[in-house]
């Protein structure tokens, strides 16, 4: 019953979260990226060697030419096996669309 309840906590700290994000991107065309991450456009992301993760996102998602970007922390390229690393920083991508 902990467990449960933990877990709606949870899922409510989500919804707040997301609501918040709408609000702050809305002059951007389109929001729905999560907390910390950053909407950029897939283009300019291409522009700087981030091939083809970005647009493989977009594509799955809503297909507008963003995505939503974290970036990694610096080891993260050393760590799995890339030295030197082939762009400047690593992002963890999520399509910009809301969730379904
Ligand atoms: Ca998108």
């Amino acid at each position: 019953m902990k467990g449960l309840l933990g877990f709606v906590v949870a899922l409510g700290g989500f919804i707040v979260a997301s609501g918040l994000t709408g609000t702050a991107a809305e002059a951007k065309p389109a929001s729905g990226c999560p907390n910390g991450y950053t909407l950029m456009a897939v283009e300019s992301l291409e522009a700087t060697g981030h091939i083809p993760a970005p647009r493989l996102v977009d594509e799955a998602g809503n297909a507008d030419g963003y995505v939503c970007a974290l970036p990694f922390p610096e080891p993260f390229c050393g760590a799995h096996g890339y030295d030197p690393c082939p762009v400047d920083v690593v992002y963890n991508y999520k399509d910009n669309s809301p969730a379904r």
